[in-house]
């Protein structure tokens, strides 16, 4: 396995030649690429959480230091301007010399609002790239994030290098040591609060490392997609487990779900049939294949799913038929994943960024390009009891195909996740999360 250190400078070179081609498609010397800055709470003296520009962090895994820029061409030896100021309040980042140092000219940055005299003389054919557009004004850019040269990075985004693998694989060996921690949490009949604070520390990641806020959610609370609320208290009983918790590694993300049941009720095989349509969909994944083409599996089986429980009195192909597959499963199939949890490009037809919405009756699906080698992606069917689809399900006609006795009986347990995070390569798949051994 060779080391990051190794990977790295093909890593860059890989970047070089996409910003070679985005400045080419936009008449442009170049692109000034802002970290970003503190924001500030309202009234106050105290800072936001500093999240970086993920286009900053794609070049130099510097991921906690505001005021850094960085100045490419595609040509030339990047320089990287990072931020040191004089500060006796916080910690100061000691000069870069880690791997990356060596692929940077660095000039160091005392003073944030002193950058002008580092940036090109004339700015006229530089963009500037981030989020701060009156910084960018101030600075006397006229192009700020220009539509070709974003679109083309963007797309281009979805083909991983095997420096971007391999921090990949280190996000999900961080994130499954915490999934392990929560399990034993869970089984130790602690609260939501007090899970989080178990895979956290496994993970050793505080509540603002994480990529997303972590999903922590005990019996009927599993229903709830996106829930983030933390009972301090335990529940007096213990029925089921979903967690949605991730981790970074040089700015990429992992995004593992798992559920869990104590005991051997129906619920308890449902999560290994979910669990079974998650490794199968897994296994048809392949360059070439659409990735929408997964989605409507997902549904199919999810549908069969349904019908061998005994939770609709129809096939699986009448219960597809029917419509009813959205009620328990309403939301897409996955998504790319690097860099951003949910990474850029997923609705790109080409490297222009000619839209590819998702079809009409699966609005939620985030991907729809077609599956290529390189590529990294989640695969999360769920299964849930959601009070308020189920209301709309019982005021339709489709009603009497349900048996709602079961509905009763597997609602307490509010739903089922799993979620893995998947490399596609030309020959394989590697399912990152697996062969770590999380179950
Ligand atoms: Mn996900």
């Amino acid at each position: 396995m060779q080391s990051l250190a190794e990977l790295y400078p093909h890593h860059i070179e890989t970047l070089q030649a996409r910003t070679r081609e985005a400045l080419a498609r936009e008449s442009l010397d170049g692109l000034v690429i802002h970290a970003g800055q503190s924001k500030r709470l309202f009234l106050d003296d105290n800072d936001y959480p500093f999240k970086v520009n993920p286009h900053f962090k794609a070049w130099v895994p510097v991921i906690d230091n505001p005021n850094c820029w960085l100045v490419v061409n595609g040509n030339d030896k990047p320089t990287l301007i990072f931020y040191r100021p004089k500060d006796f309040w916080h910690k100061v980042p000691p000069p870069p010399s880690e791997f990356w140092a060596e692929q940077f000219d660095i000039i160091l940055l005392e003073q944030a609002d002193r950058v002008e005299k580092h940036l090109p003389y004339d700015l006229k054919k530089y963009a500037y790239v981030g989020e701060y557009i009156e910084v960018a004004n101030a600075l006397g850019f006229e192009v700020i994030n220009p539509d070709r040269a974003m679109h083309y990075l963007h797309y281009q985004r979805a083909y991983k290098t095997e420096y971007e693998l391999a921090c990949m694989r280190e996000a999900n060996r961080i994130a499954v040591d915490g999934h392990r921690a929560a399990k034993l949490a869970f089984d130790q009949g602690l609260s939501e609060f007090d899970i989080n604070l178990a895979y956290n520390c496994a993970a050793r990641l505080g509540e603002n490392q994480v990529p997303y806020n972590s999903i922590i959610a005990l019996n009927e609370h599993a229903a709830i997609l996106h829930y983030m609320q933390l009972d301090t208290d335990a529940p007096s009983q213990f029925r089921s487990f979903l967690i949605d918790a991730g981790a970074s590694f040089h700015g990429y993300a992992a995004d593992i779900t798992r559920t869990y049941c104590r005991e051997d009720t129906m619920f308890a095989e449902l999560i290994q049939a979910v669990d079974a349509v998650t490794l199968g969909l897994i296994d048809q994944m392949k360059p070439g294949v659409e990735y929408g083409r997964i989605h409507e599996m997902a549904h199919e089986q999810i549908a069969s799913v349904l019908s061998e429980f005994g939770i609709v009195n129809l096939s699986g192909a009448d219960t597809l038929e029917q419509g009813i597959v959205r009620t328990f499963f309403p939301h897409g199939i996955g998504h790319f994943l690097g860099l951003q949890v949910h990474d850029v490009g997923g609705q790109f037809a080409d490297d222009r960024a000619t839209p590819k919405p998702p079809p009409e009756a699966h609005p939620f699906l985030r991907t729809t390009r077609t599956i290529e080698a390189s590529n990294v992606f989640t695969i999360e069917p769920g299964l849930y009891f959601i009070d308020s689809l189920l209301a709309d399900l019982k005021g339709s006609e489709q009603s009497k195909y349900i048996n709602w006795d079961v509905i009763d009986t597997l609602k307490p347990y509010g739903g089922i996740r799993i979620e893995d995070n998947v490399i596609v390569h030309r020959d394989r798949n590697e399912n990152m999360t697996r062969e770590l051994k999380l179950n």
